[in-house]
């Protein structure tokens, strides 16, 4: 049974300042073979993968912190949609968080091992995993953990391509993980949607393109629209969604390294993750890339990260496909 951290009794207030900082307040379960979840939460501190500044191995619980500020434990209600979400995830508890994955600095192939069979235990226990980076390298480790006899795609928000070439062997920094997630045997096509980068690289891209993957510049995302870009995976297709954080506008995201102008508003990355949670069935995503030591005092960039995985989820779990695989 995944032990509670919101404290005994329906009287307590509760404020985000107070208890064990889980992800929305949820209950804690780290061990796998024990997990009874819809949802498992699961942190991923590592930043090796990061060339220039490090710090991002500090989000999960920077994103944990802040998410306790969006915790309603009858689920949260949105005003624009006069709409309640996450009401029966939250009053039944079926979030559970299971802490981070072991990460063994300087043996970076073995922690990605750890990535690996968590996100396997995650998925072999019937849970939807949503993964908190770290830097954007964890990405392989997650999609790898897939069952291979399933076809996948993948939908990547994200400032850049993520697309590096194997030079001197670097194959697990953040700038590599799309290459090495598309000879997958289960993915069938990455989307790359937000690339605006002025150091992306013209024949990196052809190289994406040419080994089957759609890559959108912002020009490219903004004119095909959310609904639009949803559409390029198939009606109902299993979805894994991978957010670096960076897609959204650097005025926006104070506290990441890799911060872009010209990018994605809020509003442009909540519409569109909305349009895939309707179209398709996304089936884990991860959220990559802040670096609280970057960070504004207010931690507003971990803040929106949590707004974003929480809003997302919200999503997710409101479609007739959500609720026919969990009945309330
Ligand atoms: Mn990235």
């Amino acid at each position: 049974m995944a032990q509670d951290t919101a404290g005994p009794g329906d009287d307590r207030m509760n404020f985000p300042f107070v208890g064990i900082p889980t992800f929305l307040r949820s209950p804690i379960e780290t061990d796998l073979s024990k997990l009874d979840a819809d949802i498992a939460v699961l942190g991923v501190p590592t930043d090796e993968g990061s060339p220039f500044m490090g710090g991002s191995r500090l989000a999960p619980r920077s994103i944990r912190e802040h998410s306790m500020r969006l915790y309603a434990p009858n689920g949260y209600w949105e005003i624009e949609s006069e709409k309640r979400f996450l009401g029966p995830e939250m009053q039944n508890k079926r979030i559970v968080d299971c802490g981070d994955v072991d990460v063994l600095p300087t043996a970076v192939e073995r922690t990605f091992d750890n990535i690996t069979r968590d996100v396997k235990g995650i998925l072999d226990a019937g849970a939807m995993p949503v993964v908190i980076g770290g830097d954007h390298a964890i990405t392989f480790g997650v999609v790898r953990a897939y069952p291979e006899d399933q076809p996948l795609w993948v939908i990547h928000f994200d400032a850049h391509l993520d697309y590096a070439p194997f030079i001197h062997d670097l194959r697990f920094t953040n700038a590599h993980a799309f290459r090495m997630i598309t000879p997958l045997p289960h993915v069938q096509q990455i989307i790359q949607a937000g690339i605006r980068s002025l150091r992306t690289r013209e024949e990196l891209v052809a190289e994406s393109r040419d080994d089957g993957n759609a890559v959108f510049s912002m020009g490219d995302f903004r004119k095909t629209g959310p609904e639009g870009l949803a559409q390029r995976v198939p009606k109902d297709a299993r979805v894994f969604v991978s957010i670096d954080i960076d897609a959204l506008d650097i005025s926006l995201v104070p506290g990441c390294v890799s911060a872009e102008p010209n990018g994605m508003t809020y509003a442009e990355l909540r519409d569109t993750l909305q349009a895939i949670a309707r179209h398709a069935e996304v089936v884990g995503f991860d959220f990559v890339e802040v670096n609280p030591l970057l960070d504004v005092a207010t931690g507003v960039t971990s803040y929106l990260g949590a707004h974003t995985m929480v809003e997302f989820l919200g999503a997710i779990c409101d479609q007739p496909r959500w609720r026919e695989k969990h009945p309330e």
